[in-house]
């Protein structure tokens, strides 16, 4: 509580008989602490009792106001309800029976009913090298710094540990990690409002996918050449994988390349890859290249001959 203003430490001015004193609040008892409690009550009672003829009151976000010269009421008590997250302050000054008003007192109350709300930066897709995952709490109240401030996480529901930084470890050598790994995380404001669990989602794939290319080809140069083919990619996988086929001629030199397209990895599925076949007469070797969607090539592409007649 502070009553009047004060210069170098002194007290600037006289004692009115209806200054309030003993400016109290028995829902916010700290004004440096924050509650849960939107409901906060205040008290009070004047330098000399029974002074007071009436109060004016008034609670906002500031620090200095100064209450009007109207009584707004006559009890030495006030309660607010439903009132928003934040920092506010009570302001409270007396009129006494001759009509002068004392000086205004002020006090503080800290409000905060609302939990932090927690960001994270997965990007919910696949990787084949290790993911790093920040967590940022943000609360506008309270805070997320000190008290029972905290983020806690899981990964894939084991155990629960606190800290921002979430590293998924990819082991391309054991594949071990791989996953499609969740993250489950909340976190507490200074005091303790705690957020509900959210989740978010980092796919780890460090298998190659895979090609084949079971049958020959053949096709009448002018014509619409056939080419076939085959995908897969080991579970864990996000399930596509991009293919390119190139078409070699018998000294190795690319001669055609077939555009890359996003295929199901499904290595009982067979696709075909056409185009108007303008290759002089002669065998060809077509290749079939695949690569997941977080970079993992295969490791052999698949092959087979195309003959042009
Ligand atoms: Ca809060
Ligand atoms: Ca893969």
């Amino acid at each position: 509580m502070t009553v009047g203003e004060t210069t170098s430490g002194v007290d600037a001015r006289l004692v009115h008989p209806a200054d309030v004193v003993e400016l109290t609040s028995s829902t916010h008892p700290d004004e440096s602490l924050w509650y849960a409690n939107d409901s906060p009550q205040f008290a009070w009672t004047t330098a000399v009792p029974g002074s007071a003829s009436g109060y004016s009151c008034i609670i906002d976000h500031d620090p200095a106001t100064i209450p009007p010269a109207v009584v707004s009421q006559t009890g030495s008590a006030a309660s607010f309800s439903d009132v928003a997250d934040g920092v506010w302050y009570f302001h409270v000054r007396a009129r006494d029976t001759a009509g002068s008003w004392g000086h205004a007192s002020h006090y503080a109350v800290r409000i905060d009913l609302t939990p932090p709300v927690t960001s994270d930066t997965a990007d919910g897709k696949w990787h084949n090298t290790t993911v790093a995952v920040t967590l940022t709490p943000n609360d506008a109240a309270s805070g997320t710094s000190g008290g029972l401030a905290t983020t806690e996480y899981a990964i894939d529901g084991l155990t629960w540990l606190p800290g921002t930084l979430v590293t998924l470890t990819a082991d391309p050598l054991t594949h071990t990690t791989d996953k499609l790994h969740t993250i489950s995380y909340w976190s507490t404001d200074v005091i303790g409002n705690q957020e509900a669990t959210k989740t978010c989602t980092v796919g780890i794939d460090t298998v190659k996918p895979t090609t084949r290319a079971p049958v020959t080809a053949s096709v009448r140069r002018g014509m619409t050449a056939t080419l076939k083919y085959r995908v897969g990619d080991a579970a864990p996988c996000a399930g596509t994988v991009t293919v390119t086929i190139k078409i070699r001629n018998r000294a190795g030199n690319v001669v055609r390349t077939i555009p890359a397209v996003v295929k199901t990895a499904d290595p009982l599925v067979t696709y075909t890859a056409k185009f108007r076949c303008r290759l002089a007469k002669g065998t060809y070797r077509f290749s079939v290249y695949a690569v997941d969607p977080p970079g993992n090539h295969q490791l052999k592409a698949a092959s087979n001959k195309l003959v042009v007649r």
